[in-house]
């Protein structure tokens, strides 16, 4: 029989998924559940077939230098591909997959959760019960503000940006939207949503904006400080994205300052780091990168790349393939 391909995954995933890994491969796995640094990064790709990364890998320029002959494909464990520089894989005739798909419901899930913790003032009613401090009910103690009947802008109308609407149509917010390209009319009927054409227009208008955009360098700071004082100040902002899309430090003074009622941020700008001013502000409803942090959705991840390898290795074309000319 053929050799079979050496695949080096970076992080722990799921037992059934190594095991299935195991199995069909030479795998190598990051027993400890390490970061990788920069220097293991270089010595896998030397060796490796394959390299299996997830978000806090950092495929850049340097590290591609360094690709023995071998590696062939970079089957990614994540949606988002902003850690790859997929051109430079790509000029070495390096493939690169993703696992789009597969996230999609539990990431809109977590970006809804925010969206009512937030206005609705869950995290600090999670505080007041924690410190005993409660002493009861009153007509006017801690009130939030309603979703229901307000806009929601969502900035970014894929998979992720429509499953999100769907459920927020439901919670009974009207449902607006920017995206580089109009969706086909059926989707906006379905969704009730209406197209902004100009994000800052849109920005002005809304009482929740969430993003749902790729990071790449067309969207680094798409909400610039600029473009974050353009929202109302009573409007909530919800990331679940990539931090890298908003000035994460003009974001945390606005809501210092009241510029902005409140923030729900699954994703910052320079994780696992985040601004000090966020996690004191008792406005912001923060969360460890948990967006798409489900066993099944790690597993059906997991799975999705096992078929981008076997399907590659097997000489057709992967089905999850990230072109440079698609981001
Ligand atoms: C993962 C994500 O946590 O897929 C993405 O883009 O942000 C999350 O699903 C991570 O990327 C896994 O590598």
């Amino acid at each position: 029989s053929r050799k079979k391909p050496i695949v080096f995954v970076t992080r722990k995933l799921p037992d059934v998924v190594e095991t299935r890994m195991r199995e069909l491969f030479d795998t190598r796995l990051n027993a400890d559940d390490h970061p990788m640094t920069q220097a293991e990064l270089t010595a896998a790709v030397a060796e490796a077939d394959v390299l299996v990364p997830t978000v806090t890998d950092r495929i850049d320029a340097a590290v591609l230098a360094k690709a023995g002959p071998n590696l062939k494909l970079i089957a990614n464990f994540g949606n988002g591909v902003d850690n790859i520089d997929v051109e430079s894989a790509n000029n070495r005739g390096i493939a690169v997959t993703n696992t789009p798909g597969v996230l999609t419901e539990d990431t809109a899930d977590m970006t809804m959760a925010l969206i009512l913790a937030v206005p609705r003032r869950m995290s600090e009613g999670l505080k007041v019960m924690e410190s005993g401090e409660w002493t009861g009910w009153s007509p006017t103690f801690m009130l939030g503000r309603r979703i229901w009947g307000k806009r929601l802008g969502i900035i970014g109308m894929g998979r992720i940006g429509q499953a999100v609407a769907r459920r927020a149509l439901a919670f009974g917010m009207s449902i607006h939207y920017h995206n580089r390209r109009r969706v086909p009319a059926e989707i906006e009927d379905r969704l009730e949503a209406t197209y902004w054409e100009s994000l800052d227009q849109m920005l002005a208008r809304m009482d929740v904006v969430s993003i749902h955009c790729p990071h790449t360098p067309a969207t680094y700071h798409l909400l610039s400080g600029r473009r974050l004082k353009l929202m109302k100040k009573e409007a909530y902002l919800v990331n679940t994205a990539r931090g890298e899309v908003v000035d994460e430090n003009t974001l945390a003074r606005m809501l210092e300052a009241g510029d902005l009622a409140g923030a729900g941020l699954d994703v910052f700008e320079h994780e696992p780091a985040v601004n000090p001013k966020l996690v004191k502000n008792d406005h912001v409803v923060l969360l460890p990168h948990l967006g798409s942090a489900t066993l099944e959705g790690r597993i059906d991840m997991g799975e999705k790349v096992i078929i981008n390898i076997k399907t590659f290795m097997d000489g057709h074309r992967p089905p999850d393939r990230v072109l440079p000319s698609m981001l």
